[in-house]
């Protein structure tokens, strides 16, 4: 049995649209309503207003042949994250909106828990030996904005003497140009990320982690969780939480959802297929000591959605965006697992057995060069993932799970 095969909208004011989406053959859509602000309520119909959109072709007056089978993100307001008194209110609202989504039939709802910044790259626009552009996270570079951009008040104990040095021969090297443009790919906010900050406000928003330890946070999340999983599994959505990007600890903060260990402490905290992740092979194969495919088997049916890219590292934290097949990510291990969980949900009689997964990100190429495109999320480029990750489904369902 196939995966489902997703794309990522961004919405109405995406560049790409629902028909080149249907194109690509996906036939389900992972979108938020974005224009809600942090915090508030997903009304049912603000939910049903987008689902409509989604599924329902208005000038053929049919339906369109797409589902909106996974909301990615409903973000997680920042006085939760702190544990802040006025968390109880905003957990509330999240409550309701679980329950909207429920109600609208939308089975998968998809967040993360990163402190202040969502996903992060200092590049975005690194050019391949093919001319083609990609994602990707160069660590001097990075240091250098923590270090000489922002300055931030005891940044260089967290930092190898080595890793200074490099910071700043880099930054030396900037033009007035390149450090903005590297600010702004830091902490303007990248895609989904629903926060964007100046230098200024920056430093304010990490200043409320000084207090907090990675303990405290990981109580937070804790505390999050007992009250809305057991209202997920009520409404029947399942939640999967995203892993943070890149999973290590970035400004000091606290970040606890990089590894295997981590994924465990969250299962224990809830049990259930409703507490789940997003296997997002491109954010935990950042670290080497992620066994994806082993990931994939343990974690079994807390696997609720599947963000398949992957990404070439080195051994001094830097990365880029590689080929959806190529990489430091073994994709054939990686979809065996994924499509054997499958295969025993089917066979267990479980009600929910067909994973969603998307081709996440994609280098921008030939046409995508031409024109907008939200960073990591081209046509051309995701295209190509999408057809190379059936094709190895394909290969696989008929070669080895075959019978
Ligand atoms: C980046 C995405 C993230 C992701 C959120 C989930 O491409 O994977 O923005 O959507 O972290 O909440």
């Amino acid at each position: 049995m196939n995966l489902e095969q997703t794309w990522r909208w961004y919405g109405p004011n995406d560049p790409i649209t629902l028909t080149a989406i249907k194109q690509a053959g996906a036939t389900g859509i992972v979108t938020a309503l974005h224009h809600i602000p942090n915090g508030e309520v997903w009304t049912l119909e603000e939910v049903e207003k987008r689902k409509k959109i989604v599924e329902w072709d208005e000038e053929k007056d049919k339906p369109s042949g797409l589902r909106w089978s996974v909301i990615e993100s409903i973000p997680v307001h920042e006085d939760i994250k702190q544990g802040k008194a006025t968390r109880d209110k905003y957990i509330e609202n999240y409550k309701e909106s679980i329950r909207n989504v429920g109600k609208a039939g939308i089975p998968t709802l998809c967040y993360n828990f990163m402190p202040v910044v969502d996903w992060t790259r200092t590049d975005l626009t690194m050019e391949l030996e093919d001319g083609s552009q990609a994602l990707s996270f160069n660590m001097a570079d990075f240091v250098a904005f923590d270090l000489f951009i922002l300055k931030r008040p005891n940044a260089e104990k967290e930092y190898t003497l080595e890793q200074i040095s490099a910071a700043r021969e880099a930054f030396d090297a900037f033009t007035p140009e390149y450090a903005i443009r590297l600010q702004k790919n830091i902490i303007a906010g990248l895609p989904g990320a629903e926060e964007s900050y100046t230098v200024e406000n920056f430093q304010k928003a990490l200043d409320q982690y000084n207090e907090i330890s990675e303990e405290q946070y990981r109580e937070n999340l804790a505390y999050f969780l007992r009250e809305i999983v057991p209202v997920a599994e009520e409404a029947g959505v399942k939640l999967a939480i995203h892993p943070d990007d890149p999973p290590r600890s970035l400004f000091g903060l606290p970040r606890v959802v990089s590894t295997e260990a981590d994924m465990n402490f969250l299962f224990n905290v809830a049990n259930t297929p409703y507490n789940g992740v997003t296997m997002c092979t491109g954010s935990f194969g950042v670290r080497g000591d992620n066994d994806l495919p082993g990931m994939i088997r343990r974690f079994g049916d807390k696997i609720n959605f599947a963000h398949l890219r992957s990404t070439e590292r080195d051994a001094q934290g830097n990365f880029h965006e590689a080929n959806h097949l190529e990489g430091d990510v073994d994709m054939y291990e990686v979809m065996l697992a994924l499509l054997e969980e499958q295969k025993r949900r089917a066979e267990s009689g479980e009600e929910y057995t067909v994973i969603p997964m998307r081709p996440d990100h994609g280098h921008t190429m030939l046409d995508d060069l031409n024109r907008p495109n939200n960073p990591g999320y081209s046509l051309i480029g995701r295209l190509k993932g999408l057809a190379e990750l059936r094709g190895l489904e394909l290969g696989i369902l008929r070669g080895k799970l075959a019978n």
